[in-house]
């Protein structure tokens, strides 16, 4: 197990960025964009953003837009709200938003928004309780907020609440945390939360925790890294972390290195990737592990970044 091994992590972001015919990046072509801010978020948490060539990157990032305003996971492919996202946080992590024309930006993102609230995720017009939180993420950093009907796209999250206090992708939707985090963090940025039933919900999060320390996404189901994440993050914004032993997730996610090559897996002697390494390092960051940048859990972004969009500072 032993200590995070940050400079083997840094390594095998940046090296996955360059390996362009490696198997990873050819699954990833399509969302690379979303892989660019999971990695770079991942090595600004670990305070090595200085090594990344932000004009390089802001360039690749303007040529995957689309003239609808959004913005696709590669250079000519489909626009879509969460590759969108992904172009936005990565700008503000830069400090480049100033690219951005946020007008054009903004009036994709509010024209996926449907009558009863909910959001579309493109123009083919799936619906999801994540559209609902990409959407509002992304227009909250933008300032763009009072450009949609909060109230409606709030009423749309509680009608997909569950008898066990969990959400779902859409009404009647099974609970799952990946769906609860959506749900709790589209609620916590438009001030929603008190409309939150916190110990049953806590309740039910705490229950992710596994005889390893690890954190599962429903019941039955195995642990996995990322649930560091979405898991660790709702019990957050609910104020019930203290519900699950920390020590022991901490080691969970130890244990889920390489600590030879760098990066992090979903569970032990499993192959690294960069969704992983990055959920697993703002796990350790929401537990305050030493070294690490403090991550705001709703934004899934580095706080001082969030402080200079909303404080100037
Ligand atoms: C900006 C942090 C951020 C997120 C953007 C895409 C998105 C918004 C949120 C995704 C939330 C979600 C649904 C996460 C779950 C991902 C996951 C591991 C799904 C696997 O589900 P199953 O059923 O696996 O295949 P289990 O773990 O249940 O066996
Ligand atoms: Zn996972």
């Amino acid at each position: 197990m032993g200590e995070l091994a940050v400079d083997n992590h840094v390594e095998y972001i940046l090296s996955v960025r360059k390996r362009k015919d490696s198997f990873e990046s050819l699954v990833m072509e399509h969302l690379t964009m979303s892989g660019a801010y999971w990695g770079l978020t991942c090595i600004d948490l670990l305070g090595k953003l200085d090594v990344v060539d932000s004009e390089e990157v802001t360039e690749w990032i303007m040529q995957c837009q689309h003239e609808s305003g959004g913005f696709a996971g590669n250079i000519g492919h489909d626009p879509h709200v969460l590759y969108t996202l992904s172009a936005v946080q990565v700008l503000a992590l830069l400090n480049k938003l100033n690219v951005l024309d946020i007008d054009k930006v903004s009036n994709y993102v509010v024209g996926l928004q449907n009558e009863d609230g909910s959001f579309s995720g493109d123009m083919w017009g799936e619906i999801d309780t994540r559209f609902s939180y990409v959407a509002i993420c992304c227009l909250s950093l933008l300032h763009r907020l009072d450009k949609i009907n909060v109230e409606k796209a709030v009423n749309y999250i509680l009608s997909c609440k569950n008898v066990d206090g969990g959400f779902g992708c859409s009404p009647g939707g099974e609970s799952h945390a990946g769906q609860i985090f959506c749900s709790l963090a589209a609620l916590a940025i438009t001030g929603s939360l008190h409309l939150v039933d916190k110990d049953l919900l806590g309740w039910w999060l705490c229950e992710r925790q596994v005889k390893s320390g690890g954190l599962n996404g429903r019941p039955e189901k195995l642990p996995d890294v990322c649930y560091s994440w979405w898991v660790l993050s709702s019990l957050t914004m609910i104020d019930r972390v203290h519900w699950i032993n920390k020590e022991k997730l901490v080691k969970f996610i130890l244990n889920c290195q390489d600590k030879e090559n760098g990066g992090i897996s979903d569970r032990p002697d499993d192959a690294v990737d960069v969704f992983h390494t990055f959920f697993g390092i703002a796990g350790l960051a929401l537990l305050e592990y030493p070294g690490l940048k403090a991550v705001d859990p709703a934004y899934a972004m580095p706080v001082d970044v969030l402080n200079r969009i909303f404080f100037g500072k």
